[in-house]
């Protein structure tokens, strides 16, 4: 007989018993001598054991009820730290840190003890961990599908002020969030060759042959939401060979050669490619991608045969499928694969299910992030694939392209799935807005930009299939659980039911005007900050004043972020420090953490040259506490936690049109952080919402840059006309900050010889500008709280719930299905 299921309990001496169970019959440890790591392995598993009858729970419920899911594929989640989120979104941070406490351990050193899980390279990554969070929150039905990545993003160390990479291993000692599913295993094809057969009417199908074989095992990850019963799962995959792999040669004695093979098609899911918008064409990238999509698309094939026998046309009502850039978007030959070649429907059939089930993010305007792979590259890989593509275009070219512009073509260049200049080439985005009945920006300009510009002809072809969906944070981890002290001031003020209704932040609004609850928001950020200068004198060795102003650019290094525009007003203000002590200047220290991709040789040099700066700024007497500069290594989602709520200042000074949201500027601000920023990416939306005199704006806008570059822009004449910025230059390429003037040279040859493509010379003078009101503003102190505290207030518009509830609403069709305990 099965007995009935046990409640765990949520009592303090249950959460204790179950913490001992494992560390004992888990681990095999003795509770007095178990590690640091035992302990923290242990309280996981104690809180994934209440988790995981919820994760069953809403799979059960979701396929019972027969409702539409979302599958967001997405080949970077960066889900950081996992323990505190689940323990406050779950409700049971109080009882565990109790529970704790009682047998000698200190749950916040067993935070700090847990390795961040960086699957991911930047704000891409984070944006698909934040909508995990909300839609379990919101109590949608998902499942996100990514891959098992063995190495994360490379952590990142200084070497004499220069980037050094090492390998990012994760679970070392293992990781007791994710779960092995053996029975889902998958198996999937590679290479090979198609052959046409025909069958006995003398139609054509084709078969996929000779293929290298790669299986996938699937790992679970429950996604607890706030407040909410709902467990969703990501489901990672994981690359292993053929159990037959190579057997023969196994069986001849060639068991090291056999191993070689495994080895190989193990290496599909090593490594997370460390580039954040840019491409590079490498094969096994190429591979990577089919691999999760193939095991994915699979996965959720099977799900939708068993239970119910429907039609195929029902496929679309039952599964929606959200591609996270067009790195999925090999998803959508595959389906007609599946559907073509497997299981027989007609071509249109198909395709019709194909557009009505795939949805499409753009999250990037820069040209050299827009993936293209080498026909050549791809036919080797997937031959059939390649085929199907051909057909897609085929059909398209002569029937809408034709139909709307006969005889043009220059569209159908233009359009056409296939790039014919310089090579041939597989154009991924247009594949991507093709195969799919939605494409959304992710940020208003952005979405604009794709229609006027990138995909100007398929918008005025298929007007009705773009849309805008602006960005947004789980405000539960960057606000509750990164800073507690605030989240619990707001919930005193306001009630604690802003956590799932962001809007409600508008009802602080008037304490804005409080000076008893200014004074306390004050005190908040005053104690994060005195956090934060520990954090730097223990990771750069430099002396901080928490009094300083805290001038914050936390992202990854790229040259459209324009960290050098930064340190060129750095410079100045230390060049401006030199020739007038006594100028009265607020203190203020800059922080930095950003890590360059490690191919991305101006980036690097950009590092270098703020370290260089850092290293001298720090040291001189002359200069003392007005002027500090530190850039943290390894910047990561747990060092972001602690940067966040410290900040002053946040730095999103893009070129305009480069940076297509953003998602750094919205947790700065709703930390009560003030932006000094362009009119870029999502900074137009929070300025609306913060008001213009809550935010610092300078610099060109995406018109002013246009007109600017079309009528010839030449960085020399800023240079010549500004002597300060002159000044500047020249003295970052002397020999003053390393002993040698050649050091920095590739940065000055890109913003004078190389035409400065990101204008940075054109920006800097409205910037230093803009960073003296900043100065100026920063001396009243109590307006600036007051500022600091309307930020909070008014920007409940970016909470990634709003988020998802769009795209469940406008792209998805999704109900919202509540899971009851
Ligand atoms: C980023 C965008 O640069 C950023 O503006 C946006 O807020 C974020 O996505 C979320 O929408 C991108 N990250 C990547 C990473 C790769 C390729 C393209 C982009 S765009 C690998």
């Amino acid at each position: 007989m099965i007995p009935a299921p046990c409640d765990l309990g949520n009592s303090t001496e249950s959460l204790k018993n179950s913490i001992i169970n494992h560390v004992r019959f888990t681990l095999g440890a003795y509770v007095e001598s178990a590690s640091q790591n035992d302990w923290w392995v242990a309280t996981c598993l104690a809180i994934r054991d209440r988790v995981m009858d919820h994760a069953t729970k809403s799979r059960t419920i979701h396929r019972q009820s027969g409702v539409r899911r979302v599958h967001y594929l997405s080949l970077e989640y960066l889900m950081g730290r996992l323990l505190e989120n689940n323990l406050r979104n779950s409700g049971l941070y109080d009882v565990t840190k109790q529970a704790l406490s009682e047998m000698g351990k200190d749950l916040d050193e067993l935070l700090e003890s847990e390795p961040d899980m960086g699957l991911g390279n930047g704000g891409l990554g984070r944006l698909a961990a934040c909508f995990m969070d909300s839609l379990s929150t919101v109590n949608l039905p998902a499942i996100g599908y990514g891959i098992h990545y063995e190495f994360g993003l490379f952590r990142q160390e200084f070497i004499n002020g220069r980037q050094v990479e090492h390998p990012d291993a994760w679970m070392r000692d293992g990781s007791p969030w994710k779960i092995a599913r053996p029975s889902y295993r998958q198996s999937i094809q590679l290479y090979g060759r198609v052959v046409q057969k025909f069958d006995d009417y003398g139609r054509p199908h084709y078969e996929w042959v000779e293929t290298k074989q790669l299986l996938g095992l699937p790992w679970d990850i429950p996604i607890v939401g706030y407040d909410s019963h709902t467990v969703n799962v990501l489901r990672l995959w994981q690359a292993q060979a053929d159990e037959d792999f190579n057997f023969q040669v196994f069986n001849e004695g060639s068991y090291v050669e056999a191993l070689r093979d495994k080895a190989i098609a193990e290496t599909v899911s090593k490594v997370l490619y460390p580039n954040d918008s840019t491409e590079n064409g490498k094969e096994l990238r190429l591979v990577q991608q089919y691999f999760f999509v193939a095991c994915s698309l699979a996965d959720i094939v099977r799900r939708f045969k068993v239970g119910y026998t429907l039609p195929w046309s029902e496929f679309p009502s039952k599964a929606a499928i959200q591609l996270n850039d067009t790195h999925p978007a090999v998803a959508i030959p595959e389906l007609m694969r599946i559907l073509v070649d497997l299981e027989g429907l007609e071509w249109e059939e198909a395709w019709d299910i194909c557009q009505k089930t795939f949805s499409y993010t753009n999250h990037t305007l820069l040209p050299e992030a827009l993936e293209m792979w080498s026909v050549s590259l791809f036919e080797r890989v997937l031959p059939r694939h390649l085929q199907i593509i051909y057909e897609i275009n085929q059909r398209f070219l002569e029937q809408d392209v034709e139909g709307k512009w006969p005889g043009d073509n220059e569209k159908k260049r233009s359009l056409s799935l296939i790039e014919e200049r310089g090579g041939r080439y597989v154009r991924m985005a247009n594949l991507s807005v093709l195969g799919s009945h939605a494409t959304n920006g992710v940020a208003a300009l952005h979405t604009r930009l794709l229609c006027e510009r990138l995909f100007a002809d398929f918008y005025a072809l298929y007007p009705d299939r773009f849309l805008n969906l602006t960005n947004g944070i789980t405000f539960r981890r960057w606000l509750d659980v990164c800073n507690p002290e605030l989240s619990a001031l707001i919930t005193e003020a306001i009630g604690k039911d802003w956590k799932k209704d962001a809007a409600l932040l508008r009802n602080l609004d008037p304490y804005a005007d409080d000076p008893a609850f200014r004074a306390r928001y004050a005190q908040i950020k005053r104690g994060h900050k005195a956090k934060l200068a520990e954090v730097i004198q223990a990771e750069c060795g430099v002396t901080v004043s928490p009094d300083a102003l805290f001038d914050v650019q936390i992202k990854r290094l790229h040259e459209y972020k324009r960290q050098h525009l930064n340190l060129l007003n750095i410079v100045t203000m230390y060049r401006e420090i030199l020739d007038n002590p006594d100028a009265d200047f607020h203190p203020r220290v800059f922080i930095f953490g950003a890590k360059a991709a490690p191919g991305y040789f101006l980036a690097k040099n950009i590092i270098h040259a703020i370290n260089a700066v850092a290293a001298k700024v720090n040291n001189d007497p002359r200069v003392g506490d007005k002027l500090k500069v530190v850039f943290l290594p390894n910047y990561r989602v747990s060092l972001a936690e602690k940067i966040i709520p410290a900040a002053d200042l946040s730095e999103q000074i893009s070129t305009a049109g480069k940076e297509a949201s953003g998602t750094g500027n919205m947790k700065l601000a709703l930390n009560g952080s003030l932006t000094i920023g362009t009119l870029d990416g999502a900074n137009v939306e929070i300025e609306e919402e913060v008001g213009s005199e809550n935010i610092f704006i300078f610099g060109l806008t995406v018109e002013e840059v246009t007109a600017l570059k079309a009528k010839g822009y030449n960085p020399w004449d800023y240079y010549w006309a500004n002597k300060k910025l002159r000044d500047t230059i020249d003295w970052i390429s002397s020999d003053y900050f390393t002993g040698n003037a050649e050091e920095f040279l590739p940065l000055r040859r890109s913003l004078l010889d190389h035409g400065d493509p990101y204008l940075c010379l054109a920006d800097y003078q409205p910037y230093v500008d803009a960073q003296a009101k900043v100065d100026a503003a920063y001396k009243d102190k109590d307006h600036w709280m007051k500022m600091a505290i309307l930020n909070t207030a008014r920007v409940g518009k970016f909470s990634s719930d709003r988020t998802i509830l769009e795209y469940a609403e406008k792209v998805w069709h999704l109900p919202q299905v509540v899971v009851n305990d």
